[in-house]
């Protein structure tokens, strides 16, 4: 495949655009792969790329049942932190982070990884204190954070009401190399790099069965016939309760639908990240002028990728109080993604009571900004078959041995 550059840019240009490579193949599938990953979700493209990248194995077919990159990677608010309390998170979300610094240049696509900073405002003694916490953790695990008083968030953020009806602002938790990514361009770039390397993604393609022997997995059944594979990853986010189900074993997940808004574009206005987590509202601009919003999980489980009116209004009458001018924006469009959430808001990334089999699962309202290291992780569990060190602490055996990595306060949308 051909390189993007600025001499690609004019070379084309010269010729009215029509040399262009198409970025990603779109082949039949074949028989065998030695690795089977079912999910073309950002997850699920950067196991692919890091299995290919970091440990030489090509021979892999990605099944996506709808379009690469249409489940929650295309439907999120792009935020990117590490700010997490246990030592396990931020291990894994920092990788993540730090990987988002460089992963133009690694998969030669412009991603638009912007590190604007990301705060999580303070709004109650007790979220007070639990910042500062985090900030004293995260100075211990190598993660930039640092608590800013009201008047260093004023600077920052011209718009925010500071004395807001309910609960004034008190702080934030500020994470300056925090930020935020063009979400396709993510599963885009990722796909381009598989598909460079001879990887297959086939898309709508569903996985409906799962073959196994002996306790071992042989292959899956598909729309598009059966496929045999050596080794098999699920990485299918909120269908993830099901696709275990095809493979004998269940999971500690709950689907629910999370959902977002964005406005009309309006002159730029806001270059950070805010999230406000008491009124349960988040907000940041993206490159068009759209005020990107979402506030916080659907309280049932659901399967369904629609908004809801209920949703709109406590969401825009949070973000109301905290930034008055929202009163004034029309809104565009209004969507929401089938979340994946465990009891302690932490992922899965596992092994699983099948042998062959692999599970990356639970990341819940936050996945988006941990796909590189979470594929990276994946990547090398699923070429050595044992987790290291970034996967060493999600096992599900956490769920039978009562070892949680409670996260239900840095997750930051409410659940
Ligand atoms: P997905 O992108 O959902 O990919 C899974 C894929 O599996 C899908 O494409 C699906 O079609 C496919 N699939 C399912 N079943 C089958 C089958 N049987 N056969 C074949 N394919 C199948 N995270 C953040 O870090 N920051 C944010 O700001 C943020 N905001 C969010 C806002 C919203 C509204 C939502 C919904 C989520 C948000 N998240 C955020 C969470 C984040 O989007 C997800 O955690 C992440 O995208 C999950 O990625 P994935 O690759 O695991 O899943
Ligand atoms: O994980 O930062 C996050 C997030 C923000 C909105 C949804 N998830």
């Amino acid at each position: 495949m051909r390189r993007y550059s600025a001499f690609a840019i004019a070379r084309e240009a010269a010729r009215y655009h029509t040399g262009w490579e198409r970025a990603w193949r779109s082949p039949a599938p074949k028989k065998a792969y030695d690795v089977v990953i079912v999910g073309a979700g950002g997850h699920g493209l950067a196991t692919a790329y890091y299995l290919g990248r970091n440990h030489g194995i090509r021979n892999v077919a990605i099944i996506e049942k709808g379009w690469l990159g249409g489940g929650n990677t295309g439907r999120n608010t792009t935020i990117i932190r590490s700010n997490y309390l246990q030592d396990e998170s931020a291990a894994i979300y920092e990788k993540a982070r730090s990987l988002y610094e460089n992963l133009s240049q690694d998969l030669n696509y412009n991603i638009m990884f912007s590190p604007r900073g990301v705060m999580m405002l303070a709004q109650t003694e007790h979220e007070i204190r639990g910042y500062k916490r985090t900030e004293h953790a995260n100075r211990l695990q190598g993660v930039e954070t640092r608590f800013i008083s009201p008047k260093e968030v004023k600077k920052l953020v011209p718009i925010i009401e500071l004395g807001g009806p309910r609960y004034p602002v008190l702080g934030a938790l500020w994470q300056p190399r925090g930020g935020t990514a063009r979400h396709d361009a993510v599963a885009w770039g990722y796909a381009r790099a598989c598909s460079d390397m001879g990887m297959d993604i086939l898309q709508k393609c569903e996985v409906n069965g799962i073959k196994q022997k002996n306790g071992q997995v042989t292959g899956v059944r598909t729309t598009k016939g059966e496929i045999t594979c050596k080794k098999l990853g699920l990485v299918v986010a909120g269908h993830s309760g099901l696709l275990a189900e095809m493979a004998g074993f269940r999971l500690p997940i709950e689907s629910v639908s999370l959902q977002a808004l964005v406005s009309e574009p309006i002159k730029p206005c806001m270059d950070v990240v805010v999230m406000a987590n008491t009124v349960h509202g988040y907000m940041s601009q993206s490159d068009k002028g759209e005020m990107v919003i979402g506030g916080g999980a659907d309280g049932f489980n659901n399967y369904t990728q629609r908004g809801s009116f209920h949703h709109l209004e406590e969401t825009v009458r949070a973000l109301i109080e905290t930034f008055p001018i929202v009163s004034r924006l029309k809104m565009l469009r209004h969507w929401g993604g089938i979340v994946d959430m465990t009891g302690d808001r932490s992922p899965i990334v596992s092994k699983t009571p099948l042998g062959g089999t692999f599970i990356n699962c639970g990341w819940g309202t936050g996945g988006f900004k941990s796909i590189p290291g979470s594929g990276w992780a994946m990547a090398e569990m699923m070429a050595t078959g044992e987790p290291g060190d970034l996967a060493a602490g999600f096992g599900l055996d956490r769920f039978r041995e009562g070892r949680f990595i409670d996260e239900s306060v840095a997750a930051g949308v409410a659940h």
